[in-house]
């Protein structure tokens, strides 16, 4: 049996470790999922205390945002990259906690982080197939880990918050899109189509959306702020999947792998509007052509009617394992300021 801090090794270091150069450093794995990276810091980050993890995202984010600049801004990392902090668990019965953050803050849930997370535990042999409960800062979420490697996510309760809703874009005109919840705030936006051939304009495109639902005061329940900008065209081929979409995250980059809270949040709408059905499966495309499989189960109960648990399965692969090193000689050890 394994203690609460020795589980999966997640051991706090509030003093660098002792070596010659007095270095800190950080034991990390990297994944990716679909394409989309994330980096899973096993030891060397603050110690956040045993509070419930949105409690710890707090203190990090107020007493140790380091973690995150050092490790997901250049030099050591990119705007693309997801960061994951495993944490203990306050429920010695979880698998792990575990915070997310990228090159602009922190994200309350991630799929493909979480298959990611997954990913990175079976590698160091620290689960085996089955289902494991992990605490996030939106909430518990359980993961089962299959025999061919390949990873389901049973997601927070997912919801569609308003329908339709119109947005005055600079230079485009009116914009018409669902507001939804899967663990992150999306704006949906049904599009003729979404061509890897056009990432430029993509991104051009969510980024004027996310400023305009931002300038309009356009928000998701309890005023939060939409971060999430995703538009849906039709498959690159209908054998593959059943939808393609272009996701924006908070950072200014977009998502390679199909985002899991997205697909989540695209699941509600879809659920809401009639279109999927209870166990269905909706087969997400991503701009790369990596397809997650989606289907939902209705949500017991939820801040509206028609809320759904989404169930996400996708694969990670372990990209590295490094030991990130902080030299305290190094001016950008802290990451590049942006
Ligand atoms: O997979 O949920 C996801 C996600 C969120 C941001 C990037 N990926």
């Amino acid at each position: 049996l394994y203690s609460q801090h020795d589980r999966f090794m997640v051991t706090p270091m509030q003093t660098p470790p002792a070596n010659p150069f007095n270095l800190r450093a950080i034991d990390a794995i990297d994944t990716h999922t679909g394409g989309e990276p994330t980096r899973i810091v096993f030891a060397g980050g603050p110690d956040l205390g045993q509070g419930p993890m949105l409690q710890r995202m707090h203190s990090l984010r107020r007493d140790a945002d380091w973690l995150r600049t050092a490790l997901i801004l250049e030099p050591r990392g990119s705007a693309w990259i997801v960061g994951a902090l495993l944490q203990p668990s306050c429920d010695p019965d979880c698998a792990a906690g575990v915070i997310f953050f990228n090159n602009r803050g922190y994200i309350g849930m991630c799929g493909h982080g979480l298959i990611g997370v997954v990913a990175a535990l079976a590698y160091r042999g620290r689960i085996q197939p089955g289902t494991h409960r992990f605490e996030t800062v939106v909430g518990e979420v359980t993961a089962t880990l299959h025999d061919d490697q390949s990873v389901s996510i049973k997601n927070v309760a997912s919801y569609r918050w308003r329908e339709q809703v119109s947005v005055q874009v600079p230079g485009e005109g009116t914009v018409c899109g669902d507001i939804a919840y899967g663990g992150n705030w999306f704006f949906l936006v049904d599009t003729p189509g979404v061509d890897p051939a056009e990432l430029e304009s993509l991104s051009a495109r969510c980024r004027r959306i996310h400023a305009a639902l931002r300038d309009q005061g356009i928000v998701g329940a309890d005023g939060s702020e939409i971060d999430h900008i995703e538009l849906f065209g039709p498959p690159s081929d209908p054998q593959l999947a059943d939808g393609r979409n272009f996701v924006l995250c908070p950072g200014g980059e977009y998502d390679r792998s199909p985002c899991g809270t997205g697909t989540s949040a695209k699941l509600a709408c879809l659920a809401a509007a009639g279109k999927l059905q209870v166990g269905e499966v909706w087969r997400q495309e991503s701009i790369i052509g990596s397809v997650f499989a989606g289907r939902y189960t209705p949500a017991p109960q939820g801040p509206v009617e028609h809320a759904v648990i989404p169930t996400i399965t996708g694969r990670a692969f372990v990209t590295a394992e490094t030991r990130f090193v902080l030299d305290p000689q190094d001016p950008l050890r802290l990451g590049i300021p942006t």
